[in-house]
Parts: C-alpha cells; sequence; structure tokens
C-alpha cells in the first residue's frame, strides 16, 4: 500500500466551530492525523511518501471537479479577510448569511461576507491561514494515489486533513474544502479507467461527492451513511436520490438510522458493493471516514476497532484497484488504530 501523506497538514487549525449558537472548540483537529501518524509508526503498512510536485497538473484536475470563481475565491479568502481588516488576522473566518432558494447565485457579490456565504453551506468549517495550502496539498495527495493506481498499484491511500466529501462543485463545509475523493475519481477516469466508483463509507452523507457526479454515468456514487433525517448534513443523501440525466441509477443512498448495529451496517456494505460491481467499475475510490466508530462523539453507528480490519478485508475481496482518502472521525485518541485496521485488513 503506497501511503501519500499530507505534510502540511498541521496548517489547518481552526479554532471554533459554531454548534447550536455556541461558538465550540473544532472537531476535526491535526491531532486526528498525528494519531494516524503515530499506529503507523506502530504497524507499518507502507512507506510514507510526499506527493508528486506537478502545480499545473493539479490545478487542471482541480479545474475538473471545483468551479474556476470557487477555487480563486478560497486560494485568497485569507489575504482578503486580513487586507479587510488586520485585526482580522486573529480570528477564523465563518460565513453568516447564505443565498437561500430564491436567492441568486450568478452575480458574484462584491462583498465578503457574501461571498464566503455563497460558497459554503454551513457556519462549522472555519476558513484560517493555511486553510488553502493544507487543502491543497491534501488534493496532491489523492492524485497522486489515483495515478500510483493508475500505473498499475494495487492499492493507495491519501492521509490527509482537512477531509473532502463534502465539499461541492462550488461550495465548502462539513469541514471539508477540496473535494479529494471526487478528485481522486476524476483522475482514475482521466488516465484509463472507463468507469469508476465512489464508496463513501464516513457516517455523513457525501454531499459534496454526489453532487459533483450526480449527472454523470461514468462515476458510481455509493454512500452508507446516518439517515439525513435526522443526522449532518440533513439536506442530501436519501434513498431516492438516484441521479439525474445521463447519471439516472449512478447514485446510490443506503441511509441508516442513527444506532445502526455493526451488523446491520456490513449488510448495507454488501449492497453498496453490489452496486459497484453491477456498474463494471474499473477502480474504486474509498471516502475512509471512521466516524462510524462506537465512540464518536458527534455519530451514533457502533462499528468496534475490530470492525475495521473486517472492513480493510472486505474492500480487497471487490478485487478492484483502490485508492483510499481519509475523511471524518472524531474520537481523536482512536482514528489511529481504526484508520490503520482498515489498511492492515486489505493487506492481510
Ligand atoms: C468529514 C466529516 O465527518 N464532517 C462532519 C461534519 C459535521 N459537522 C457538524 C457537527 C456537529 C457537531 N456536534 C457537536 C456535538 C458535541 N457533543
Ligand atoms: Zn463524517
Amino acid at each position: 500500500m503506497k501511503i501519500f501523506r499530507n505534510a502540511l497538514y498541521r496548517r489547518h487549525d481552526a479554532r471554533l466551530e459554531m454548534y447550536r449558537g455556541r461558538l465550540v472548540p473544532c472537531h476535526e483537529t491535526p491531532a486526528r492525523l498525528d494519531h494516524v501518524l503515530a499506529e503507523l509508526a506502530r504497524r507499518p503498512v507502507g512507506a510514507l511518501r510526499d506527493p508528486v510536485p506537478d502545480d499545473a497538473g493539479l490545478d487542471a484536475a482541480l479545474a475538473a471537479i471545483h468551479a474556476p470563481r470557487y477555487l480563486d475565491f478560497l486560494a485568497g479568502a485569507w489575504d482578503e479577510w486580513v487586507a479587510l481588516d488586520p485585526a482580522n488576522a486573529g480570528t477564523d473566518i465563518l460565513p453568516a448569511v447564505w443565498p437561500v432558494r430564491g436567492f441568486r447565485a450568478d452575480v458574484l457579490p462584491e462583498s465578503f461576507a457574501a461571498r464566503i456565504g455563497l460558497f459554503s453551506f454551513d457556519a462549522g468549517s472555519p476558513v484560517m491561514a493555511g486553510t488553502w495550502a493544507a487543502a491543497r496539498e491534501g488534493a496532491a495527495c489523492a492524485r497522486s494515489a489515483a495515478l500510483a493506481v493508475s500505473g498499475g498499484e494495487r492499492a493507495a491511500f491519501a492521509l490527509t486533513r482537512p477531509p473532502g466529501h463534502h465539499a461541492g462543485p462550488d461550495f465548502f463545509g462539513g469541514y471539508c474544502f477540496l473535494n479529494n475523493a471526487a478528485l481522486a475519481a476524476q483522475t482514475l477516469r482521466d488516465h484509463g479507467a472507463a468507469r469508476v466508483a465512489v464508496l463513501d463509507v464516513d457516517y455523513h452523507h457525501g454531499n459534496g461527492t454526489q453532487t459533483i457526479f450526480y449527472g454523470r454515468d461514468d462515476v458510481l456514487t455509493v454512500s452508507l451513511h446516518g439517515d439525513p433525517r435526522t443526522e449532518y448534513p440533513f439536506f442530501l443523501g436519501h434513498a431516492d436520490e438516484r441521479g439525474e440525466g445521463a447519471g439516472l441509477g449512478a447514485n446510490l443512498n443506503l441511509p441508516l438510522p442513527r444506532g445502526t448495529s455493526a451488523t446491520t451496517w456490513f449488510e448495507a456494505l454488501e449492497a453498496g458493493l453490489a452496486a459497484v460491481a453491477a456498474h463494471r467499475a474499473e477502480a474504486l475510490v474509498v471516502a475512509l471516514g471512521v466516524d462510524t466508530f462506537e465512540g464518536d462523539p458527534i455519530s451514533g453507528f457502533h462499528l468496534r476497532a475490530d470492525d475495521y480490519l473486517r472492513l480493510g478485508e472486505r474492500l480487497a475481496r471487490a478485487g478492484l484497484p483502490v485508492v483510499l482518502t481519509m475523511e471524518g472521525g472524531y474520537a481523536v485518541a482512536e482514528v489511529g488504530v481504526n484508520v490503520v485496521n482498515v489498511l492492515e485488513g486489505f493487506r492481510a
């Protein structure tokens, strides 16, 4: 297993997210990856490597899944924020106003407050000085992992944060800014795979990835997640979302109630993998969140550490070349064991 790690992961280290009317400490912290790296030092399932430096290639790949005006905004957001008022440098950026139904998104507002709202969907995903650098390097890891697999590697892992699967064509949210799983899928398509599948096993629906590929039949998107009737991101992830136009039938949502056991979860995984096989996917991207863990502070499934070994074994049995991207998981001290269990199970 080739592991491409984001050496800039500490640069995104935001302070507070909005939750129930209060600003609370961010759940998505650098310590999450510290624990994965520490566990990898104990159980070296693959050597750590840096992504291939290729700015032009990365920019082209990002432009294939994200809107130019979104990428431009995000790349310059921090500098713009500080230019508004030097005192802003001491505070992270959070949106507070959004264009809902009936508002216009075609006119790009001049106001920074309006643009940060236009390009986001929650107030839980602060942008700070290092957000762009960390997210971009993570995208480079996802692309390098996909290039390695396109070149014949059986599997590669993009070990990165911030995560990506909630980020859509032109919006951030859910702690995600650039969609690493979508970037990996697009890269696999661009380098020879006729059909690709993304299997999202994070606790939360992969709304960004679904939206990016919703009208396409070359990339199947499958997500197993907490039912959006009660679980974040609430406004997408229902079972009747099947894709549209050419993409009709190329999206599968498997929502499960809060409290779902490992037994039921693994049954849903079988349904997801059956869809991947029926799509005749030539390569698989796994959006790997471990917030399905029983001890996760913001989630509600009941997987245990051993279940992640089983997950890795089952993914390997699918028999496809695989790119894994690191998504959620907030039981910080257990994130390392759970993630490395998936990698070890895959290898076994
Ligand atoms: C990648 C990913 O897993 N994103 C998840 C984003 C969830 N954001 C909303 C979190 C709500 C926080 N709840 C705090 C509960 C404190 N006990
Ligand atoms: Zn999640």
